[in-house]
């Protein structure tokens, strides 16, 4: 075992050169485009960067591992479906640099995890597998047939299939995951936590209960044809780039938007289109009609502000409800009523920190519109009330009959590329009976019916050791996780971790007894197999499915596709006593498509309609309001006000993104649109809160959060005075997490509650 696991885990508390300047008043534009020259020109040679930008996003190249925003039905944009942010996730992909036995003999763990994260990154795609020996300092190389035996034996000595949980983050195709899963699932067990737990399950959950469908149901046409768009806890010019073009649209055609927000986010502000040339030399489009600076967790109290008037002006006037639709289509109508009858419009109004003349402003727009359309992101789901934001999001669309209809509906803006699709071909630790019902009658096991540990209960039952061995298919589980330190311990208590990845990462400094890294293809890579280079596919946030092929060469000969990973595990593993001929499906992807067709709903003549170079829509209940719910109607739902209160000294803290990452995967040092350079350690504050506790700018200072009894630490971070509300501040994730409570998390989805910390900020000595 790796001695040090809890300081590895830590990302290095040591500081940079922090410089600052003011927030451009827009985003995207010139800047942006010089930002990913700048960032291709470093670590990819020109000729791949140029051949990988005409084919990002186009129909039949391949999808962009970077979000997971929709491309346009009918005309995309010569220069690829272009985005800073989309070109830095592939440069980092398809780096020149390798990593293989030569850097890992020459680098202990323990010395690799005191780099800092972004330096990690930095080293190179990995080439070769890798093999950590109990009690050894360095990996070593070890062959991709014993690299199979070594999982299969770890899996086959434990008593009980529930002894081995299975990551998945959300950048695997459908064809891999479903393998995943199916495989997990033959083995015996239902520990498929994946990224999602972390993300939009709160989406999911809520969704499911009140609309019958745990996805968004809008379409890229819709978000054009709104009057209204609302955009909540969301980040778009960073997160999600293209859809600002999407905005931009629907401000074109006569549409609105709200953004409700505690940072005054660029791309909320002014957007400048990077595909228009005139634009980038004459100013962009302010997107935002109003915008919300909301105080962290205020969005139940706000939308409850919102309800309580719309209901005394439908008293008033009668025409405000859409009353048709609520008789014909919804429950609960009268209940939800009664209860919001209880609350008091002042006290929500003072609970959400927003002023009576933004309130008003966003109140006469949502006042006006019918067709509108409400996109949320993690500002919303990383809360202990998570669920009841999206709920009550719900309950004002459904008073507005905004559902299932053109213009309008839920758009939950999903992250990772296909974590949507993931969820679709059954990554999903408490899958539905009926999904399990087809595994059983086409393959003929009986599928674990048990609630399968989420990635919360994951990291308990490691540190518990309940459960003994972890595999990760992607993603960076230690540094995505709450509570550093509690699961770093959980990984060290672990006898076997083992991560399928395309680059370093932390989680491989911090390690069970034996720990594997597997290296696999990318996205932009060509994936060659016996019948010829594969096609595989995604679902992005919208419900379509399309295909995906790499055109590049594989930046190593000892790469395995996920697929074939998989493969090879579960071969070695349930050998004779497995019902499937495992190894044929990495010979031929078809054969895995033919299959999801007949277990999946929605994908019925599967490898066909892959052909269509648009790809094809998965049914959607909510977009024609066939809700599957009990009662088949949509529900309204009664949600409490969130009763948290700041003890004296204590702030609300969010962890977020800098515009320089994805996820983990730090990319630069830079917050381009928050005017941060050189820095990641920061806390931004609002300024009256830095005035009453004799901060200065940049003053270094130390965090600690208190959560039922026990403190967390995070040494070494600097001020950084900002546009925040009071009792508000932000710092990046990762580096906070550790300040995360494992035991703080939704209730009903058990998101972590990362966007709702409470700490204190202490000067450093
Ligand atoms: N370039 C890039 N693209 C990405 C990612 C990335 O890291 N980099 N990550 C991908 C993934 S996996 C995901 S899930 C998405 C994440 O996309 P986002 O959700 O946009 O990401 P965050 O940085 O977590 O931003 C959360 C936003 O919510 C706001 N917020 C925080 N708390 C609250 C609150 O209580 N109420 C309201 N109304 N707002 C709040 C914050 O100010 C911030 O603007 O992006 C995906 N795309
Ligand atoms: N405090 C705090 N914590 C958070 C969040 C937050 O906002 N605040 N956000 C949460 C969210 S929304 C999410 S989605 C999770 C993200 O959690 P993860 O999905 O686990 O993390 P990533 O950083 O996206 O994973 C990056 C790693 O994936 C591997 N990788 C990249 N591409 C591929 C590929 O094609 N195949 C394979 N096999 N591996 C690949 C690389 O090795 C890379 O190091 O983090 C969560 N954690
Ligand atoms: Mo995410």
């Amino acid at each position: 075992m790796n001695s040090k696991s809890k300081e590895n885990a830590k990302t290095p508390e040591k500081f940079l050169d922090l410089k600052i300047s003011k927030p451009p008043s827009n985003s995207v534009g010139f800047g942006a485009i010089k930002s990913s020259l700048d960032h291709v020109s470093k670590y990819m040679n020109p000729g791949d960067a140029l051949k990988l930008s005409l084919k990002i996003n186009q129909k039949g190249g391949f999808d962009c591992p970077g979000c997971a925003w929709p491309d346009p039905d009918d005309e995309r944009s010569s220069l690829g479906e272009y985005c800073e942010n989309g070109i830095k996730a592939i440069a980092e992909e398809a780096q020149n640099k390798t990593i293989n036995r030569d850097f890992f003999s020459k680098h202990a763990v323990d010395e690799l995890a005191v780099m800092t994260d972004f330096e990690i990154g930095k080293s190179g795609r990995l080439a070769e597998p890798m093999f950590l020996a109990e009690g050894n300092t360095h990996y070593e190389p070890i062959s991709w047939d014993d690299a199979f035996e070594k999982v299969g034996s770890h899996l086959n000595a434990l008593c009980n299939p529930d002894e081995a949980v299975f990551y998945t983050s959300g950048r695997t195709t459908n064809e891999a995951a479903f393998l995943y899963q199916l495989f997990v699932r033959e083995f015996g067990t239902a520990n498929l936590p994946d990224c999602s737990n972390m993300c939009h399950e709160a989406s999911g959950a809520a969704l499911s209960e009140t609309l019958g469908i745990g996805k968004g149901s809008v379409t890229l046409d819709d978000l054009y044809k709104a009057e209204l768009v609302m955009v909540i806890g969301q980040n778009p010019a960073t997160n999600h780039p293209r859809m600002l073009t999407a905005l931009e649209k629907c401000k074109k055609n006569g549409g609105k938007i709200i953004a409700i927000n505690p940072l005054p986010e660029a791309g909320l502000v002014k957007f400048t289109n990077p595909q228009s040339p005139t634009k980038l030399i004459f100013g962009g489009t302010k997107i935002a009609d109003v915008f919300v600076p909301i105080t962290i967790n205020g969005d139940v109290a706000f939308i409850k502000a919102l309800l309580l008037k719309l209901l005394e002006k439908e008293e008033q006037e009668g025409n405000i409800f859409d009353k048709q639709f609520i008789k014909e289509f919804t429950s609960g109508y009268e209940v939800f009523i009664q209860d919001l009858k209880q609350y008091n419009f002042e006290e929500c109004l003072e609970a959400s920190g927003v002023s009576k003349e933004v309130f008003d402003d966003a109140f006469n727009l949502i006042l006006k519109n019918n067709k509108i359309i409400i996109c949320w992101a993690m500002g919303l789901t990383q809360h202990e009330n998570a669920v009841d934001n999206i709920r009550e999001l719900v309950n004002l669309l459904l008073l507005k009959g905004s559902i299932g209809k053109e213009g309008a509906g839920t758009c939950p803006v999903r992250g990772h590329s296909n974590v949507q699709g993931d969820r679709t071909v059954g990554i999903w630790e408490s899958a539905p009976q009926a999904f399990l019902d087809k595994i059983e009658a086409k393959y003929g096991f009986k599928p674990s019916t048990k609630h399968g540990y989420s990635v919360i209960d994951s990291i308990k039952a490691m540190y518990e050791k309940k459960a003994k061995v972890f595999f990760g298919l992607g993603g960076n589980f230690i540094s995505a996780v709450p509570d550093t330190l509690y699961s770093a311990q959980a990984m060290a208590n672990c006898n076997l971790t083992v991560h399928v990845s395309t680059k370093l990462n932390r989680s491989h400094l911090v390690t069970g007894k034996e720990a594997l890294i597997l290296p696999c293809l990318g996205r932009t890579e060509k994936d060659y197999q016996k019948t010829g280079v594969q096609v595989q596919s995604v679902e992005n946030s919208m419900g379509i499915v399309s295909s995906t092929k790499g055109i590049l060469e594989p930046c190593s000969d000892k790469l395995l596709s996920e697929v074939a990973v998989v493969c090879g595990i579960a071969n070695a593993t349930l050998k004779e006593r497995s019902k499937i001929n495992w190894l044929q499906y990495k010979d031929d992807y078809n054969l895995v498509r033919d299959d999801i067709q007949e277990v999946v709903d929605g994908f019925e003549d599967f490898n066909n309609r892959l052909k269509n170079p648009s790809g094809f829509y998965l049914p959607n209940g909510a977009r024609v309001r066939k809700f599957n719910t009990k009662k088949g109607k949509a529900n309204f739902s009664i949600n409490k006000l969130p009763n948290w209160k700041l003890k004296d000294g204590e702030l609300m803290m969010m962890t977020i993104r800098s515009h320089d990452q994805f996820n983990t995967t730090i990319y630069g040092l830079d917050d381009r649109y928050r005017g941060v350079f050189n820095e990641r350690r920061i806390v931004f504050m609002n300024r009256g809160d830095m005035k009453s506790r004799n901060l200065q700018e940049h003053q270094v200072v130390n965090l600690k959060s208190e959560y039922k009894g026990v403190i967390r630490e995070a040494n070494n971070f600097k001020v950084v005075g900002y546009e925040i509300p009071k009792n508000c501040c932000a710092t990046y994730f990762p580096e906070t997490n550790v300040l995360v409570p494992l035991d703080s998390f939704a209730h009903t989805a058990k998101t972590p509650a990362s966007k709702s910390v409470r700490v204190t900020i202490e000067k450093s000595v």
